[in-house]
């Protein structure tokens, strides 16, 4: 009792404190999620981040995994009516129908398909490492410190693009979450903690390694197309605590069934998507976001050959694309 009355602050003195925090300059070397992150471990020109962990073992290790050759396909259909985050758009038409009639005696037609959305953020999406940043001194700083006042264009990005990742090809590991839990799908906000993916890691028999891309079965994904509403109000994911756990183990990649692999709101509704910050910012680790892992899942497969070659698209922030598992 007598502790809680001296550490109790009076409301207004507890407003003008947080107050003081938003308004006060970030000390120099420090940013909103710690100090400077730059440069990266390896090196001031570097734009791969993590996908340096891709090495030839790494392959090898992977292809050691593959037993029965069977194939899972984790990407979502793009399709008219998907859940987007936000105002996000896609639309797919063929003009003309067909687009080109060459008016040849064989009577050969074409179609042609007219794309528009924020391609590389739409669907199953691979976030690069230009694809989120944070303010530091009125900067908007990226990966290795970049800052986007030098290298971001109208038309793409002259760093960081996500034609710099490379294939990956790795070892895949499924930490099912929702099994662990006894749960077909996790509560709409529920934090993954580090002792939930210890445990998920546990029951499956397998661990994290170094160079790994780690996907989170949460059963968010089973909202996918039957209510997209719910789909994107929240999420369960991993919270900042773990996300932080997750990037000392020098994963390459993280990926959910929902839409931005953190929980949301998270653990602190004040400091929105941190887990991305964490990640692509200080660490060069990419998101796979909206993938299809139900049959992964429900065939008990928790360690597989992952491979995704992001597009290359030259300057984008993402990729749209098909990974797969194959054990
Ligand atoms: C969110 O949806 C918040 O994540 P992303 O921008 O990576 O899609």
């Amino acid at each position: 009792m007598t502790q809680k009355r001296a550490l109790s602050i009076h409301p207004a003195a507890r407003f003008g404190l947080v107050l003081l925090a938003v308004l006060a300059p970030l000390a120099a070397g420090q940013t909103p999620t710690g100090p400077e992150w730059w440069p990266s471990e390896w090196g001031a020109d570097d734009e791969r981040g993590a996908a340096n962990r891709l090495t030839p073992a790494k392959v090898l290790e992977a292809v050691s995994l593959i037993e029965e050759g069977r194939i899972y396909e984790l990407g979502r259909a793009y399709e008219t009516g998907m859940p987007l985050f936000g105002n996000r758009h896609f639309s797919l038409t063929i003009p003309g129908l067909p687009t080109t009639d060459l008016g040849a005696e064989n009577g050969v037609v074409f179609n042609d398909e007219m794309l528009s959305a924020e391609i590389g953020q739409v669907g199953t999406q691979f976030d690069g490492l230009g694809h989120l940043g944070t303010e530091v001194h009125g900067e908007h700083v990226f990966y290795n410190g970049f800052e986007l006042s030098d290298f971001g264009t109208s038309y793409g990005l002259e760093k960081l693009g996500v034609e710099n990742v490379g294939a990956i090809f790795t070892r895949g590991v499924l930490v099912d979450v929702a099994r662990y839990k006894g749960v077909e799908r996790l509560d709409p906000t529920y934090v993954i903690t580090i002792d939930d993916i210890e445990g998920a890691l546990d029951m499956a028999g397998v661990a994290i390694r170094e160079g790994d891309a780690v996907l989170f079965h949460t059963g968010w994904g089973q909202l996918w197309m039957v209510d997209n509403e719910t789909y994107g109000a929240s999420e369960p994911g991993p919270g900042i605590t773990a996300i932080k756990w997750l990037a000392e183990q020098g994963i390459v990649m993280t990926g959910a069934d929902n839409y931005a692999v953190e929980a949301v709101p998270g653990e602190n509704p004040e400091r929105p998507i941190e887990g991305h910050q964490w990640l692509l910012n200080r660490h060069g680790i990419y998101n796979l976001e909206n993938l299809d892992l139900s049959e992964l899942a429900a065939e008990r497969v928790y360690e597989f050959a992952f491979v995704f070659a992001p597009l290359k698209l030259k300057g984008a922030t993402g990729s749209p694309g098909n990974p797969i598992a194959v054990r």
